[in-house]
């Protein structure tokens, strides 16, 4: 299955003498280490790109919302919920950084919103687990922002300039974040033999997870070269794996956990970690809307989105009378 899911139109990057003038020109600049900025010329595989990446990033800081929502009324303490509670809310400005710089790349905050909500755009793997016990928000935490500093920290040097100055600001909250994760799974794991079991078994289920968050295997993404060449992305989905596998395995014995992962062993000779292969078909199914809590997350999603539209037709007619007041004021001062 997982072959046949492998897309095989990879495009090969062309060089500099296979493109057009403006195109020269643009990619020259890129390679310069220059920031594109929005009123500028660009590709328009280049708006595309980064129009399908940065909607999908901020599909997924609001769908990421649900799993740890779900523990903000039970978590153990006041303090853990003031906490997550604004952990949960960072999440939800994240999403709104990244829908605004889509947006200045011409595409509609309710253009987004519908392409996800049909079911057309993509959100992060990970959220279409289910969180069942206390110790998956320190899994989470710990694991999935791990993994996603990873990822977004190289991102900061995108090449497209509002993407790169979002990242900035949501790098310094992810890193609380994953200090919030890793202090649950401290606690649990040096706890009572209950709590370390809850912990063993959170980073049982989110462990392999987490690892398909930073995409297929490289010679299975599409994306990657031409994103690559545009200095949208800096490191290949392999690279970034490779590194969180040899950040967070002393992580795991600093606990006392056991990544689960029989191949997992330290290669002295490349200095890092050898590591087994994630399941890809279970990728490819919870990419296709087959994950355990696709259908869960999109209809809360939906659901939210038409529980609001009466505070949004609110607010668009009070902009309107607004306005009209200034116009009317205007014209009777003239
Ligand atoms: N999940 O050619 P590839 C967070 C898709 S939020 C779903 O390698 P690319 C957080 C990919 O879109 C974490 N889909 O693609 C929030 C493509 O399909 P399409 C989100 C995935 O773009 C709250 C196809 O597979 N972070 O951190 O070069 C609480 C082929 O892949 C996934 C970002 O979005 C996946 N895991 O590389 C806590 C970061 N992986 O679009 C934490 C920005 C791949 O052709 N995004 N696909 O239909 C990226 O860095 C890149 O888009 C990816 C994929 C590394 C994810």
């Amino acid at each position: 299955m997982y072959a046949q899911m492998v897309k095989t139109d990879t495009k090969r990057v062309r060089s500099l003498d296979e493109m057009e003038p403006q195109e020269r020109a643009f990619q020259e600049r890129i390679d310069a280490g220059q920031k594109i900025e929005p009123k500028e010329w660009m590709p328009e595989d280049y708006r595309k790109t980064l129009i399908r990446q940065i909607s999908q990033h901020a599909h997924s800081e609001i769908v990421g919302q649900l799993p740890e929502g779900n523990w903000i009324s039970r978590a153990p303490t006041l303090e853990r919920k003031a906490i997550l509670l604004a952990k949960v809310q960072d999440e939800a400005g994240h999403g709104l950084y990244l829908y605004c710089a889509a947006e200045t790349l011409g595409i509609s905050r309710d253009q987004m919103y519908e392409q996800l909500h049909s079911g057309k755009a993509k959100y992060s793997s990970i959220f279409n687990y289910p969180t069942l016990s206390w110790a998956d928000i320190g899994a989470i935490g710990w694991l999935v922002d791990g993994a996603a500093i990873m990822n977004q920290v190289p991102l900061q040097r995108c090449s497209y300039g509002p993407y790169a100055r979002a990242m900035v600001r949501i790098c310094k909250e992810e890193s609380f974040h994953q200090r919030q994760g890793f202090d649950i799974m401290t606690v649990l794991a040096k706890g009572t033999p209950e709590q370390k079991a809850m912990a063993q078994d959170a980073l049982d289920r989110w462990w392999w997870p987490s690892l398909m968050m930073f995409g297929p295997s490289d010679d299975a993404s599409v994306h990657s070269a031409q994103s690559m060449a545009w200095k949208i992305k800096q490191n290949s989905n392999d690279e970034l794996r490779q590194k969180f596998v040899d950040q967070t395995v002393p992580q795991a014995k600093y606990l006392g956990l056991t990544v689960p992962d029989p191949a997992l062993k330290w290669n002295e000779e490349k200095g890092g970690h050898d590591f087994g292969e994630p399941d890809w078909n279970e990728f490819f199914a919870v990419i296709a809307g087959e994950g355990p809590c696709n259908r869960e997350r999109l209809e809360a999603r939906r659901k939210a989105w038409n529980d609001g539209a009466w505070f949004r037709d609110g607010l668009t007619a009070h902009a309107e009378k607004q306005a009209a007041r200034r116009q009317a004021s205007r014209i009777a001062a003239e």
